[in-house]
């Protein structure tokens, strides 16, 4: 999708902090991190949020969950991980190109929130 900034980043049209990529998935650091390790899981075709999954974009929804404890565990979260998809903005959408935010490492800053 021309607009949108995530699907520039699989292009390489805007930079990103690259952690993980393969066929499926891209996995970077988010430019404003909520916690001392934060990294965004995306899928490498676009759709827009987790209610706009389809038959072509389920397989890499799939994948995205199904990688991401191996990320959690390069990135050193092997104590424990949140997983969270903001979908819609009324719940903090603010990139239409679904995605799945990893967080850990809560212990180093106290917060649990
Ligand atoms: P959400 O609010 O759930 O749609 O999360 C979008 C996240 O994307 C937010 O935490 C900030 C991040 N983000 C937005 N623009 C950029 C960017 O240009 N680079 C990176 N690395 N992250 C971005």
């Amino acid at each position: 999708m021309s607009d949108c900034i995530f699907c520039k980043m699989l292009t390489g049209d805007i930079p990103c902090n690259k952690v993980y990529e393969d066929d499926q998935v891209l996995a970077f650091h988010d430019i404003a991190p909520k916690a001392p390790v934060h990294v965004l899981v995306i899928p490498k075709v676009h759709v827009a949020s987790l209610y706009e999954l389809d038959e072509v974009s389920t397989p890499y929804a799939h994948a995205m969950i199904s990688k991401a404890p191996e990320i959690a565990r390069e990135l050193g979260l092997a104590e424990g991980f949140r997983l969270i998809a903001n979908t819609g903005e009324a719940c903090g959408q603010t990139v239409h190109h679904m995605h799945f935010h990893i967080l850990g490492k809560f212990n180093d800053t106290g917060d649990t929130g």
